[in-house]
């Protein structure tokens, strides 16, 4: 079992073999850091393509087709839904969401192994203890976005506080479109996982900035941050891919360890990491340890 120091040192060891320690900086101090595809080593050709599967699955599932240029080729019908984060500034949703990306396609199970990003979700949570909770993805077109509120929220807000200094949820929001104000960029508050505490509106939306970032961006950020994201005010589509991680020690939102097929965890650039961030194999759901045999005299 290894010891406190050198799981220490392991996990600093990974963070400067990949060149890391300024984005570990950014991401004590800012609670987020935006990373470039020449350090994630993400190439815009990989970019393209996971956008084009995703655009295609929107096609499947909606009905018409989707290009980044011009959005949906038809008027889209929610019928009477609201957006959940949607609600809090009582807007119509813009955007829809498609799940359990690790299913489509292996691009996907590349991505959710993306060895910069994993290293900085387990800085954040814990080299043994990080997990994958979802791997999602945003369409977004022009309308009110999350409106006045900009959706601002800290995602393990479902954790009972108090929280400390681990993330326990941790989040890579992969930029598969270009991000800027007017194209509906991700909105924080820069330090507010300091503040291990829900953000407080109306206060919180006037402190919050842009992350305006090139195509095929990284932006990696702590569970307890506040964010949200803006309108989009531009034709055509803001593309997100959302691959969420967990403390252990937390519930998933999609139950990867029961339910992802094995066999898929297999195909991709790295499946000992994919199993192991994966959480196959929990014990407990079988008679795991060994019990005594008794001795026949
Ligand atoms: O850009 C957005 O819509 C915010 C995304 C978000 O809240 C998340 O991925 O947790
Ligand atoms: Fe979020």
């Amino acid at each position: 079992m290894p010891n406190v120091a050198t799981r220490q040192r392991d996990r600093n060891a990974a963070i400067a073999e990949l060149g890391l320690e300024p984005y570990v900086l950014e991401l004590e101090l800012n609670g987020y850091a935006v990373v470039p595809p020449s350090v994630t080593g993400v190439t815009l050709d990989a970019i393209d393509r996971l956008t084009q599967l995703l655009l295609d699955k929107s096609e499947e599932l909606v009905g018409c087709r989707f290009t980044v240029e011009d959005g949906a080729a038809c008027e889209l019908d929610y019928g009477g839904y609201k957006g959940i984060i949607e609600r809090m500034s009582g807007v119509e949703p813009s955007q829809f969401q498609l799940m359990q990306l690790c299913t489509f396609d292996r691009a996907f199970r590349d991505l959710a192994v993306n060895p910069v990003a994993v290293a900085l979700m387990r800085h954040m949570i814990g080299a043994p203890t990080t997990r994958f909770s979802s791997h999602n993805c945003f369409i977004k077109w022009a309308g009110d976005g999350y409106g006045d509120s900009l959706g601002l929220h800290c995602d393990q807000g479902g954790v009972p506080q108090p929280w400390g200094r681990i993330a326990l949820n941790a989040n890579c929001n992969w930029c598969l479109t270009e991000y800027t104000l007017d194209d509906g960029a991700f909105a924080c508050v820069p330090g507010s996982h300091l503040r291990a505490s829900h953000p407080v509106q109306p206060a919180a939306a006037r402190e919050a900035i842009p992350v305006e970032c090139p195509k095929g961006s990284l932006i990696a950020f702590h569970g307890q941050l506040w964010h949200g994201a803006y309108p989009k005010k531009t034709p055509g589509l803001r593309v997100t891919i959302s691959n969420y991680f967990r403390h252990a020690a937390i519930q998933p939102q999609d139950d990867i360890p029961n339910h992802f097929p094995r066999e898929l965890a297999d195909d991709c650039d790295d499946p000992e990491t994919f199993k192991q961030l994966a959480g196959f194999g929990l014990p407990y759901q079988s008679q795991a340890l060994p019990v005594p045999k008794a001795r026949i005299a």
